[in-house]
């Protein structure tokens, strides 16, 4: 009989809307045409044309798709969702591309901002001619950004800020970063144009993971600027983790199109692949790994529109996000080197993608909140006792 799909299987396509459907194929078809054929490349070089890259997604209307207003498209949660799993398809650089820019730098404008500071940059952001970058890590604080050392401190009415931001996605090649800094009230959001004097974003080299996207350290030498600078409506860390409920919500869905990329490969290339004078997927122990991986696949897809659907009736709570982010990407992770297996040694080069995709994978199981910090924040609502310090 003839093979049938793991989505298809499970009846994933009935539980889509019209409308989910054909934004899906919108994005997909664009990916697969345009981005697949250079991507390998662009991961073996370490380097990505970022401004093309980001004026093509905006005009297929991807950059901070599920905002309302200012130039975005006000789409759904789980079409948004869905336009990162296809992105991620192709790489997860390229959906992180896509969820900093809207999920984080533009989140924070739209949700934090003031009337004007939406205006000036929220437009720019969606269209993809202004790049934007979220700087909240630091050199020694990461999964506890409570500890960070950037300060900003009032001059007369503006502001002067000090430190250094690690591992920021876009740093290098955007035109606003959003900043977290310690004031004397507390954690506030700044945004910082990037010519600003004092402000320098130096690349981080020699990655093996997440190559087909720019990571750069943010330097902050008395960066001075006007008050108005300041997220108005951001107060204490809640604000930049309000941020990262978003970005994190994008990978649920994100994930799992690095794993159904990565099975779609195994599957063709076990039917294709002779071993001991029969194809590779007639064997029970291929079958099994397939099965297995079908199964974790489809369990993580529903319970991303599971997730996607409470977000847009407003029940999607931070450790809801927790629970899909834990498992979505650990299991994708799972399989992507699983499926490494059964390409032999076909799987280790940049001909195939599960490789590329399992290491782009360790970043994404790191950033966003890892899996640890994850499991903490299910703990911690499973018994009421924080375990994290
Ligand atoms: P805690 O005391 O729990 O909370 C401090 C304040 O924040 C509130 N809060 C949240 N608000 C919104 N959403 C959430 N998810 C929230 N979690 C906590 C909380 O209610 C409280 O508010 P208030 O008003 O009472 O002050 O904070 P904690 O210091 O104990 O830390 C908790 C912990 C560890 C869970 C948190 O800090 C955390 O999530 N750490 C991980 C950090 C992280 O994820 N960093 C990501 C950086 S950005 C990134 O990685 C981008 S990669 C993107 C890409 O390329 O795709
Ligand atoms: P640490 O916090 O030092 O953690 C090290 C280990 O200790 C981890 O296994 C962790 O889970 C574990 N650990 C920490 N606390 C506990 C605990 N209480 N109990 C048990 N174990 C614990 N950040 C941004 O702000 N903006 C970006 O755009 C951005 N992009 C990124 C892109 C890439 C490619 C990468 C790799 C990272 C990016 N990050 C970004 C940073 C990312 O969010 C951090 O790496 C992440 O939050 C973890 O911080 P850390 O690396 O300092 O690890």
């Amino acid at each position: 009989s003839s093979p049938v799909h793991p989505f298809e299987l499970f009846g994933i396509g009935g539980l889509l809307s019209g409308e989910e459907l054909e934004i899906q194929r919108t994005v997909r078809t664009m990916g697969e045409r345009e981005l697949r054929p250079h991507v390998a490349d662009w991961f073996e070089e370490g380097a990505i044309p970022a401004r093309e890259l980001a004026k093509r997604l905006g005009e297929i209307g991807v950059l901070g798709m599920h905002l309302e207003g200012y130039g975005c498209a006000g789409t759904n949660a789980v079409s948004y969702g869905l336009a990162c799993l296809e992105l991620e398809a192709v790489d997860s650089g390229l959906r992180s591309l896509v969820s900093v820019q809207g999920s984080l730098a533009m989140y924070a404008i739209w949700k934090y901002g003031s009337e004007e500071q939406k205006r000036q940059w929220l437009p720019g952001m969606a269209a993809g001619d202004t790049i934007g970058c979220f700087g909240l890590t630091e050199p020694d604080a990461g999964s506890d950004p409570g500890s960070m050392r950037t300060t900003a401190k009032r001059q007369g009415t503006d502001w002067v800020l000090n430190g250094t931001k690690m591992w920021i996605t876009n740093g290098s090649v955007a035109d606003v970063a959003v900043v977290w800094a310690r004031t004397d009230k507390g954690v506030r959001g700044f945004l910082v144009p990037t010519g600003t004097p004092g402000f320098s974003a130096p690349d981080i080299k020699k990655k093996l993971s997440l190559r087909a996207s720019v990571t750069s350290e943010l330097v902050l030498d008395a960066v001075r600027l006007p008050a108005d600078a300041m997220l108005p409506e951001a107060r204490g860390l809640s604000g930049p983790l309000g941020c990262l409920n978003e970005a994190r919500f994008g990978i649920i869905f994100g994930a799992i199109g690095a794993a159904r990329d990565c099975l779609e490969t195994a599957l063709s290339y076990a039917a294709e692949r002779e071993v001991f004078a029969r194809s590779l997927s007639s064997y029970q122990l291929t079958q099994q790994k397939l099965a297995d991986m079908t199964l974790e696949l489809g369990k993580g897809m529903l319970l991303a529109l599971h997730l996607g659907r409470l977000k847009d009736s407003g029940e999607l709570s931070p450790e809801r996000v927790s629970l899909g982010k834990l498992n979505n990407v650990r299991e994708a992770l799972d399989i992507a080197r699983q499926c490494r297996t059964i390409l032999g040694a076909n799987g280790i080069t940049l001909e195939y993608p599960v490789l590329r995709h399992a290491n782009n994978l360790e970043s994404v199981l790191t950033y966003e909140g890892t899996s640890e910090v994850h499991t903490l924040v299910i703990g911690r609502t499973l018994t009421g006792e924080a375990a994290f310090r």
